[in-house]
């Protein structure tokens, strides 16, 4: 605007200098003759009234020298300005000139800056259009916004939750370490009594195996000496500490031990000359519990035992007859005994 008023009145001053450039000299003279004229008329008006007569002509005579003083004094002056204004013409023509190039420049500036304009123009466009399409993507990420705020409001306010269920689960827990501790705790304490309480019912187990171990020991004693008290009423005889049926019929030796293990006991073993002197007492042939069946020539007890103290009859034992492989008490003398064959019959002497 403040470019547009410059041109404008620059303009005008142009016009005006024109204009005045212009204007007909005779015009200005007739303009100052009507002046004069109007002026010297209106002295003469005066004068007419003031004198009149030859007075009145030097009246006239003055004015008119007054008048063409004045002329003169206008015509000069009026030079000055001519002058005047053709230097300022001059200068403004000169103005004008520097101007019109300032204009020529601005020109140029202005298309340049028109150029600019254009050129910003189609960048503001751009960047009206970026700056819409960010403000789309804005909308959309403040829409986005508010979507992950609100999911993760939500997700606060489950994990809130979820750290309060956790501590909640962490007090359980402490509560039930502390429970589980007191249990195991009683549980070691009676785990300790179990194990004192195994250890009492081992030893009292023992002690009851022991003793019942000692009853059945104590039981059979009692069974056997009732069997050898029952023994002593229906035959057999006491010596040492010994018990002894002395056979009425007559067996072979197979036969004979078998009758002795039926009643518990076996065929006689002699251990010692006392007992060797006490079943001489019996009249009768009977056989003992000495065979050499397993090994011929190596005598043995029924027992197993070997063989040690001996009371054979003189040249026995002489396997006089096939397989005389088993020992038979013959009552002649303290040594009496014989080999006979197995199955030969004979009384027989049960020990028990
Ligand atoms: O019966 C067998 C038996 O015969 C004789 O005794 C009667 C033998 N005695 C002698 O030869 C001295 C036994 O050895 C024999 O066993
Ligand atoms: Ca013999």
């Amino acid at each position: 605007m403040e470019e547009d008023n410059k041109y404008e009145n620059l303009e005008s001053i142009y016009t005006n200098i024109d204009n005045y450039n212009n204007l007909p000299r005779v015009q200005e003279r007739s303009c100052l003759d009507t002046e004069v004229q109007k002026r010297g008329c209106e002295a003469a008006s005066e004068g007419r009234q003031a004198c009149s007569g030859k007075p009145a002509a030097v009246c006239l005579g003055l004015l008119c020298v007054l008048l063409l003083a004045v002329i003169i004094g206008l015509w000069i002056k009026h030079d000055a300005g001519r002058d005047q204004l053709q230097s300022s013409y001059d200068n403004m023509t000169k103005e004008r000139d520097q101007l019109q190039s300032s204009y020529d420049n601005m020109t140029k500036e202005r298309d340049q800056l028109l150029d600019i304009n254009n050129n910003l123009t189609l960048e503001r466009d751009q960047l009206q259009s970026s700056y819409d399409d960010l403000t789309m993507e804005r909308d959309a990420f403040q829409q986005k916004l508010e979507l992950l705020t609100g999911e993760r409001n939500q997700l606060q306010r489950d994990y809130d939750n979820m750290t309060k269920e956790r501590d909640q689960l962490q007090s359980s827990y402490d509560n039930m370490t502390k429970e589980r501790d007191q249990l195991q705790s009683s549980y070691d304490n009676m785990t300790k009594e179990r194990d004192q309480l195994l250890d009492i019912n081992n030893n009292l187990t023992l002690e009851r195996d022991q003793l019942q171990s000692s009853y059945d020991n104590l039981t059979m004693e009692r069974d056997a000496i009732q069997q050898k008290l029952e023994m002593c009423f229906k035959g057999w005889r006491k010596f040492g500490s010994s018990y002894y049926y002395f056979s009425n019929g007559r067996k072979n030796w197979a036969e004979s031990r078998q009758y002795c293990r039926e009643m518990g006991a076996d065929l006689l073993i002699i251990n010692s000359r006392e007992e060797q002197e006490f079943i001489k007492e019996v009249n009768i042939d009977a056989w003992i519990g000495l065979s050499d069946a397993q090994t011929e020539g190596i005598w043995k007890w029924v027992d197993g035992s070997p063989l040690t103290t001996v009371y054979w009859s003189t040249g026995e034992p002489n396997g006089a007859h096939k397989d005389e492989d088993c020992a038979v008490n013959e009552v002649v003398s303290l040594s009496t005994w014989n080999d006979i064959p197995c199955s030969s019959e004979a009384g027989w002497i049960c020990e028990l």
